[in-house]
């Protein structure tokens, strides 16, 4: 069971729940953190409360192609973890020794050490939802997509739902040096979330999510890559303990969980790439790619 979020025909924002045969079932509450509290007030599982939700109402005639889809949780904050794929080690290290790979860093430890790499990612106003405009920055010269498994976390860190997020980052940023990983990673629209939110009760084993991402420039697929959440280094429980610990977080925060899929060292995304990340259960996350009011950098 999904949970989603979109526009009615009088712009008003709906709540609805997605089932396995793509139905749509409009839903009472306003947000996906309401029908959680909802569901804890009534002692049942927030799926159990979602079938006895829909078993009493009919799915709307539109399919989900047809509907204009939102970020399906407003969070106040979104974080993310690094470095928690082989892949994304081995990325951080070529931009760090600039293509030599001739000595270790910091991320080489990072990938070992107890302690995971979380840092802030963004806020509701920063992140976009399916369809909308991811934004690149007006002076990187090395920007790519992190698709990853995000996390909905309660304030207590009890993991309630997955969904799909995009990480986007800068490159040569990060690169030139790491106390840069703020404006590496945060700026507007730099991150997207969606288009669901699968129920954490709805997987059996989240160490077994595929994920694929396909990069389209004028029509054409110029990247595509695809891997699994298995092969992830660490615990996603050991990721969020880490979050929550001596720290407050609302309810509904998501945890960006790292990226293990990495386009060719050579590509950099450009105005007009169209970004598709998917995940089977969840769906495919699509955004547009833009680079907004070009400032001059000197
Ligand atoms: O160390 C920088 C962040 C890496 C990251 O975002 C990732 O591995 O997904
Ligand atoms: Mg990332």
């Amino acid at each position: 069971m999904r949970i989603i979020r979109y526009l009615s025909k009088d712009s008003r924002p709906v709540l609805a729940a997605l089932t396995s045969d793509e139905k749509v079932y409009p839903l009472d509450q306003e947000g996906f953190m309401e029908l959680i509290q909802q569901a804890n007030e009534q002692n049942i599982s927030p799926l159990s409360f979602v079938k006895n939700m829909i078993s009493k109402s009919k799915p709307i005639s539109q399919s989900i192609e047809e509907l204009s889809l939102l970020v399906p949780i407003v969070a106040q904050e979104v974080w993310a973890s690094g470095v928690t794929y082989e892949q994304s080690r081995d990325a951080r290290n070529y931009e760090a020794t600039d293509g030599k790979l001739d000595t270790t860093t910091f991320y080489d430890k990072v990938y070992d050490a107890e302690r995971p790499e979380i840092f802030f990612k963004s806020t509701a106003a920063r992140t976009v939802g399916p369809n909308q405009e991811v934004y690149i920055r007006s002076d990187s010269k090395w920007q790519i997509p992190e698709p990853e498994l995000g996390l909905i976390i309660s304030r207590e860190g009890e993991i309630l739902g997955y969904t799909i997020g995009n990480d986007m980052s800068c490159r040569d940023i990060e690169g030139e040096n790491p106390l840069y990983l703020p404006q590496a990673k945060m700026w507007k629209h730099s991150c997207s979330i969606g288009p669901a939110i699968l129920l954490a009760e709805a997987v059996k084993d989240p160490y077994d999510f595929t994920i694929i991402c396909r990069i389209y420039r004028h029509g054409n697929l110029v990247v595509e890559g695809t891997a699994s959440t298995g092969q992830l280094k660490r615990k996603f429980e050991e990721l969020v303990s880490f979050l929550i610990r001596d720290n407050e977080i609302f309810d509904g925060t998501i945890l960006l969980t790292g990226t293990c899929i990495v386009p060719p060292n050579k590509f950099t995304l450009l105005e007009g790439d169209q970004i598709e990340i998917e995940i089977p259960s969840i769906g495919v996350l699509k955004n547009n790619v833009k680079l907004p009011n070009k400032i001059s950098v000197k």
